[in-house]
C-alpha cells in the first residue's frame, strides 16, 4: 500500500473497534486535529460505541483545538470525556463543559505542545493521529492539521495511527516540523520570514511506538460558515480604511506585516475585504487555513500562507483538492508552538486580528464567556498573538442577540486579552486606536467610535457619573458595572 511504506507495520492494521479497546477508562488521549480538520474519526466513533452499549470509561481529551463532531461531540454526547484542553467549538462538548459533566482547561494554544513535553498535563497514554502516509522509517506524514501532535507522539506510552483515504496524499510535503528543545537546551526558532522551512515533512515516531493503523475515509467535518452579513462587512471596511491609514502614516509597509486572522464568521468578512483591497504581494502568519484564505491565494494578493491546519469548506476542500499542487508552493502546515509562538510573532511583526465576544470601555476583552459565566469557544490563539504581535487588533458585531445585548460594557463580565495588549477596537459603528492612550482617553473613543447608537448615552451616562467618584485612573461605579449584565439576565435585554 503506498499509504503505509514500513512493510513491518502491515501487520499492525486492524478494524477501529479492535483499536479503540488498547484505550482503558482513566487514560488521556493526545488527538490530531486542529479547527476541525486532520482529527481521528473511525477510532474515537468506536470507543463512543462502547461506552453507549454500557461500559463505564471516561478519558481525558487533549487535542491541538476544536475537532469534528465524531471526536468531540460523540464522545461527549456519550459522557465519555473528564477532561478537555485546550479549545473546542462543539454544541455537545459546549454542553457538558458548562453542565459540569467536563472538566475544560481553556488554554493559550502555543502552550499545550511545551505544557505536554514539560510534564505539566500528566501522561499521555495513547496519540491517536490522522495521518496520509506512513513513511518506510515508521515516520507519520500527518493530514490537514499538525496542530500539537508532533508532542503528543513524541510523549505517548502508544500510537494509533487513522490513515485517512479521503485525505489526499499529496499533502505530503506541505508540513514543516521542527521541535523546540525544552529549557534550559532550548535555542531561538530559526525562522525569520513567513515561508521558511526549518523541519522536518513528517513527525518523527518510531514504529515500535505504532500499536495500531486503522484505515479509515470520513471526510473532515467542517463547520459552514454563515453568509457575510452588512454588519461583518462594515467591520471589514474599517479595518480596511485603519489599514490603509497606517502605511499611510509609514507604520507599515505597502504589502503590510504577515497576516494573523481568527476563525469565525467575523474573521472570514475581515478576510473577505482584503480580496477586494488595493494591498498586494501580502503573507499571512497564522493558525487556521480557511475558504477565504485560498481565495486569497488564487487571487495571487496572498503569497505565502503558514498555519496549523487547512480548514475548507465542503465546497472549499473540493477545490483544495484540485488545485493542491498550487497550494503546496504557497501553504506551510506548522507545530502550534511554532505558528503561535510569542518570538516568532514579534520578530515577523505579525497583525493580529480576532474577535471579542464583549469590549469594555476601557479596551480589556473577553473573548471566551457568555455573561461572564458560560464558555462559548475558549481563548485558543488568540492570545499568543495579541500579547506579542506588531498591531493587535478585536473587532466585534457592536450588538449581540438583534440588539439585546451591547457588546461594548462598562466592564467585561470576563478578562481575557488586558488592555495592556488591546491596541485597537473595531465594531461596524468605527474604529478606537487605543495605541499611547490613557484609561480616561480610551473610554471617551471606545464609547463614540464603537459602541452601538441605543447604547451610547448608557455606556457615557455611566462613565460620567463614574468619574464623580474619588478614584480618577479607571473610574468605575463597581455595583453597577457588575450588575451591567446582570440586567440582561433579568429582563431579557439591556436597554432601560
Ligand atoms: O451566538 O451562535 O447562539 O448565535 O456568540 O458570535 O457573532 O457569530 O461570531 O463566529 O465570529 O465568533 C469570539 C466566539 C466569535 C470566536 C467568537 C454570541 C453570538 C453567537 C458567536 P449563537 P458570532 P464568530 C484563532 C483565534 C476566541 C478564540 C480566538 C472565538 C456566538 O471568534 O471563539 O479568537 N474566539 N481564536 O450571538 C452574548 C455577547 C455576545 C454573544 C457574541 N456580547 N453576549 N452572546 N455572542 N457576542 C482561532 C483559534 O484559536 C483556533
Amino acid at each position: 500500500m503506498e499509504r503505509i511504506r514500513n512493510k513491518e507495520l502491515l501487520a499492525k492494521i486492524m478494524s477501529a473497534g479492535q483499536a479503540a479497546l488498547l484505550i482503558k477508562d482513566g487514560m488521556n488521549i493526545g488527538a490530531s486535529g486542529f479547527t476541525p480538520s486532520g482529527y481521528p474519526k473511525a477510532v474515537p466513533l468506536a470507543l463512543a460505541n462502547r461506552v453507549l452499549a454500557g461500559e463505564k470509561l471516561k478519558v481525558g481529551l487533549f487535542t491541538g483545538a476544536s475537532v469534528g463532531d465524531e471526536l468531540d461531540g460523540a464522545l461527549a454526547r456519550a459522557g465519555a470525556i473528564s477532561r478537555r484542553l485546550p479549545y473546542q467549538t462543539n454544541e455537545s462538548m459546549r454542553k457538558a463543559i458548562n453542565f459540569g459533566s467536563t472538566s475544560f482547561v481553556d488554554m493559550h494554544l502555543s502552550h499545550t505542545p511545551q505544557y505536554t513535553r514539560y510534564g505539566f498535563l500528566g501522561p499521555i497514554d495513547v496519540a491517536i493521529v490522522e495521518a496520509v502516509a506512513i513513511t518506510e522509517e515508521g515516520h507519520i506524514v500527518p493530514s490537514t492539521s499538525v496542530g500539537a501532535t508532533p508532542a503528543y507522539v513524541e510523549m505517548a506510552k502508544m500510537v494509533i495511527v487513522e490513515i485517512n483515504t479521503s485525505q489526499p496524499l499529496e499533502l505530503e510535503g506541505m508540513h514543516d516540523i521542527y521541535t523546540s528543545q525544552s529549557p534550559p537546551a532550548r535555542s531561538p526558532i530559526p525562522l525569520t520570514a513567513a515561508g521558511d522551512r526549518i523541519g522536518t515533512p513528517y513527525i518523527s515516531c518510531s514504529p515500535d511506538k505504532i500499536v495500531a493503523i486503522v484505515v479509515c475515509d470520513i471526510v473532515d467535518n467542517v463547520r459552514p460558515l454563515a453568509p457575510i452579513d452588512d454588519c461583518s462587512r462594515m467591520i471589514s471596511l474599517h479595518m480596511m480604511e485603519f489599514l490603509k491609514r497606517e502605511v499611510k502614516e509609514g507604520r507599515l509597509p505597502s504589502n503590510l506585516l504577515p497576516l494573523q486572522s481568527g476563525v469565525g464568521n467575523v474573521a472570514n468578512a475581515v478576510l473577505a475585504g482584503l480580496l477586494d483591497s488595493d494591498f498586494e504581494n501580502m503573507t499571512c502568519y497564522t493558525e487556521v487555513i480557511q475558504d477565504s484564505m485560498l481565495d486569497l491565494l488564487d487571487s495571487g494578493k496572498v503569497t505565502i500562507a503558514s498555519g496549523c491546519s487547512v480548514t475548507p469548506s465542503a465546497e472549499g476542500l473540493v477545490r483544495f483538492k484540485e488545485k493542491i499542487g498550487f497550494y503546496r508552493d504557497k501553504i506551510t502546515l506548522r507545530p502550534q508552538d511554532v505558528t503561535n509562538h510569542p518570538e516568532i510573532a514579534s520578530r515577523l511583526g505579525v497583525i493580529s486580528m480576532n474577535t471579542a465576544i464583549e469590549v469594555d470601555i476601557y479596551g480589556n476583552v473577553n473573548s471566551t464567556h457568555i455573561m461572564g459565566q458560560q464558555m462559548m469557544n475558549g481563548i485558543g490563539g488568540s492570545g499568543d498573538f495579541a500579547r506579542n504581535a506588531y498591531l493587535t487588533i478585536f473587532a466585534t458585531p457592536s450588538i449581540a442577540k438583534n440588539g439585546a445585548i451591547s457588546s461594548i460594557v462598562p466592564m467585561v463580565s470576563h478578562h481575557d486579552h488586558t488592555e495592556h495588549d488591546v491596541m485597537v477596537v473595531i465594531t461596524e459603528r468605527g474604529v478606537a486606536d487605543l495605541r499611547g492612550l490613557s484609561p480616561k482617553e480610551r473610554a471617551q473613543l471606545i464609547i463614540s467610535n464603537c459602541a452601538h447608537p441605543d447604547y451610547r448615552e448608557m455606556l457615557l451616562d455611566y462613565y460620567e457619573r463614574a468619574q464623580l467618584g474619588m478614584h480618577k485612573h479607571t473610574p468605575h461605579l463597581l455595583g453597577e458595572a457588575l450588575s451591567w449584565h446582570q440586567r440582561f439576565i433579568e429582563t431579557g435585554t439591556m436597554k432601560k
